[in-house]
């Protein structure tokens, strides 16, 4: 006999009541569901399938696109104008704003399989994805929203088979799929405060190319705390949420070749940065970019643009912005 669980429906449908979210919304959740099922089918069978290769051409941010981004991009954009509520979509798959239906309320900002590099291992990747709704009030002006005028943000690992949802003062909750494909058991997610189960998470072969106070902080803090790092963000979050500590990409500023610094940072601030960064304060945390600013706080001035991060649990977010901002 199967155990009764409440679905991520049944969840939804309450908190519907109780923050006042319409059936526009839980409309919009079941095409980014569907969109994040069909994409991990896809995933699970890649390897036998030979979708797991190369797609031989390169991206907006002139990476390498592989065949399941655009499987990925292709099965998400189908969803989201099934779904009629959409005016316009970001994507990190698309240069241009994809315009969907004019009359829509929402916009979504999202990375259809972020962690390109697990792809071809079949391990872990990410999808993420930020909403935010049009001004019903007034005339829209259809402007890029910051990460704090967002209405939720969430991020399915796949092929893991786990969803993460932060909706805007309601917290953050994670569910899980079970044997039906549905997702369920909603459990509130709440960034540790013993600092017992820590970690750090960041490629650490780029550790010399930081800013030097990045570097001084690294090296009297590492040991207190483990140290993991999938290279998929999506992945990695998703164990900073549940133990605690901080996610970082830091800018490269101190690479021997100076063309391959990267003072912007590595990390898309619409679809990736913000979207955990949302999580992370529903969950109790914080997260700063390069100048210690919030990176809440950023208007976007362009749907690609890059942004160092620092994310995680608040007293390390705090002591990493005071170095940042000295
Ligand atoms: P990837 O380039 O493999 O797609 O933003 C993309 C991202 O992965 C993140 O998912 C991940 O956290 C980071 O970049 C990994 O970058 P490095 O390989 O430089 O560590």
């Amino acid at each position: 006999m199967m155990k009764f669980e409440q679905t991520f429906n049944d969840f939804l449908l309450q908190h519907q009541e109780r923050h006042n979210r319409t059936h526009h919304f839980l409309i919009l959740m079941d095409a980014l569901i569907s969109s994040a099922k069909h994409i991990q089918h896809y995933y699970l069978t890649g390897a036998l399938k030979g979708n797991l290769g190369s797609a031989g051409e390169v991206n907006v941010q002139n990476e390498d696109v592989m065949r399941m981004d655009q499987i990925a991009q292709e099965i998400t954009i189908h969803y989201l104008r099934s779904s009629n509520r959409v005016i316009h979509a970001v994507s990190e798959e698309s240069k241009e704003i994809v315009q969907i239906n004019p009359e829509g309320r929402y916009f979504v900002y999202f990375d259809p399989l972020d962690g390109s590099s697990n792809i071809p291992h079949g391990l872990p990747v990410g999808f993420l994805f930020g909403i935010a709704k049009r001004n019903l009030e007034g005339p829209e002006d259809g402007h890029l929203r910051a990460g704090k005028d967002y209405i939720a943000a969430g991020m399915f690992v796949i092929p893991t088979g786990t969803f993460t949802l932060a909706l805007k003062d309601a917290g953050t909750w994670r569910f899980h799929i079970d044997e039906t494909m549905t997702f369920v058991r909603p459990t509130r997610m709440m960034l540790p405060e013993d600092t017992k189960s820590w970690e750090l998470s960041f490629n650490t072969s780029n550790r010399l190319t930081f800013a030097k106070g990045v570097q001084n902080w690294i090296a009297q803090n590492e040991k207190e705390y483990a140290f993991r790092y999938l290279g998929a963000l999506a992945g990695d979050f998703h164990r900073t949420l549940a133990n605690g500590g901080m996610f970082m990409y830091p800018a490269i500023v101190n690479h021997p070749n100076p063309k391959k610094n990267r003072p912007q940072g590595k990390l898309r601030l619409m679809y990736e940065a913000a979207v955990v960064a949302f999580m992370c304060r529903e969950a109790g945390g914080d997260a700063v970019d390069e100048t210690g600013t919030p990176i809440l706080g950023i208007h976007p001035k362009d749907p690609h643009q890059r942004t160092a991060i620092y994310v995680g649990s608040k007293p390390l977010v705090a002591d990493i912005t005071r170095v940042l901002r000295s």
